[in-house]
Order: structure tokens, then C-alpha cells, then sequence
């Protein structure tokens, strides 16, 4: 059950093209592409192949960090962090009809990405995370209210530690998708978990 500006509900973000392929076969919907360490060659192959997959499927790819390599192989979502935010060339990437999210973790951080006009606010980490080393305490579940009432109807996405079990209390606090790593990836069949979490998204998320 998609939601607004094509992110699903579950938003499962995996390291490679081959898993993004892995994912979209089985029917994700939303899926990040953050590979990490990559020639802006390598990033290219790994774009486009994410591409080919999540086009046949009938997935969004969403791809992080590569935003020069993404315009260039023709993707039409990524993700910025700050970092990258300073660096990209937004006048470009809107013109060229690219959407984008932005990553924040303090008040700071969400006044900058809204002055960018993104297509979705990430807010993290909710929950202590191992996955990345973001030198914040873990959000809470009450900032993901306050999150929603700072940012208006923009959509939502809550990221760090998430696993199924608090899902719905995070749709239900404002959060419009929650981000997952290793509640997938790290799980006995990850192919399993992501069909429970597409079961959830499915049921209507939690209901809101
Ligand atoms: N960004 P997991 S937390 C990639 O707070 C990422 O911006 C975060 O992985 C942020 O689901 C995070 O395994 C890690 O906790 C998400």
C-alpha cells in the first residue's frame, strides 16, 4: 500500500545492486541503494543494474550518496545526507525532475533541509543503532511527533534500529515509512522478514 510521493511504508535500504534485485523480485517496494566506498565507475554499474531491476519490478529505487552518478545514469529518486546536501547541485537535480530526501537528526539539521524543499525529511536514529556510526543519542518516538508537527504533510521517514515490532507505534506517532537495515539483512531469511514487513505495510501499516 504505497503511500505519498511513492515511498512505501517499509523503505529497505541494502548495500548493492544484486540486493536491490534480491528485494525488488520479491516484491519491496521502496528500496535505497547505499553502497558505500565506490568509484564514481563502480557507483554508475551499481545505479544503473539497481535501475534495471527496480524498473522491471515496479520498485523506487531511491539512491544515496552517488547524486552525480544517479542524474547521469538517469535515476529519478536519491538521498542526501548533510554532507551532501552542501555538495549537491539542487537547481540541477530539480530541473533534471530528480526527487530527493534528506537526512536530519536535530532541529538545526531540519531547517537546513527544509530551506532545500525535499520530497521527504528522514529523521534518525530512533532507536540505538550499530548499522552507522551517527554520534547522536537515539530520537526517541516522541521527536517523530514533534518531527511531524515542524514539517507540515511533507513525508516522514524514520530511521535507526527500527525493527517490525515498533513499526506501527512509529506510523502511528507521524512517521509516514520507516527505514530498515538490519531488521532485514541481519535476519535468520531476510527474504522472509522483508515479506513480513510488506504483510504489514500491506495490512495498512499500523493504521493512521
Ligand atoms: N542513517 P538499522 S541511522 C543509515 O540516523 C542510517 O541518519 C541513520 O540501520 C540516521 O536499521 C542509519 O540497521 C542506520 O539501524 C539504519
Amino acid at each position: 500500500m504505497p503511500t505519498t510521493e511513492g515511498l512505501d511504508p517499509f523503505y529497505l535500504i541494502v548495500p548493492d545492486a544484486a540486493s536491490v534485485a534480491r528485494f525488488a523480485g520479491i516484491g519491496v517496494r521502496t528500496i535505497q541503494l547505499r553502497a558505500k566506498g565506490l568509484t564514481s565507475d563502480q557507483a554508475r554499474r551499481e545505479i544503473i543494474a539497481s535501475l534495471d531491476a527496480t524498473v522491471t519490478a515496479g520498485s523506487q529505487l531511491i539512491v544515496n550518496d552517488y547524486w552525480r552518478e544517479a542524474l547521469s545514469a538517469g535515476a529519478d529518486y536519491i538521498h542526501l545526507g548533510q554532507e551532501d546536501l552542501a555538495d549537491a547541485d539542487l537547481p540541477t537535480l530539480k530541473a533534471a525532475g530528480i526527487r530527493f530526501g534528506i537526512s536530519t537528526h536535530d532541529a538545526q539539521e531540519l531547517a537546513i533541509a527544509l530551506a532545500a524543499e525535499p520530497d521527504y525529511v528522514a529523521l534518525g536514529p530512533i532507536y540505538p543503532t550499530t548499522t552507522k556510526a551517527t554520534g547522536r543519542a537515539a530520537q526517541g518516538v516522541a521527536r517523530v511527533g514533534e518531527w511531524r508537527t515542524k514539517i507540515g504533510r511533507l513525508p516522514l521517514v524514520a530511521i535507526g534500529g527500527i525493527g517490525l515490532p515498533q513499526a506501527s507505534d512509529l506510523i502511528a506517532a507521524g512517521a509516514d515509512a520507516c527505514a530498515v537495515v538490519s531488521d532485514v539483512l541481519a535476519a535468520a531469511s531476510p527474504e522472509a522478514r522483508a515479506r513480513e514487513w510488506l504483510a504489514w505495510s500491506d495490512m495498512g501499516s499500523g493504521g493512521r
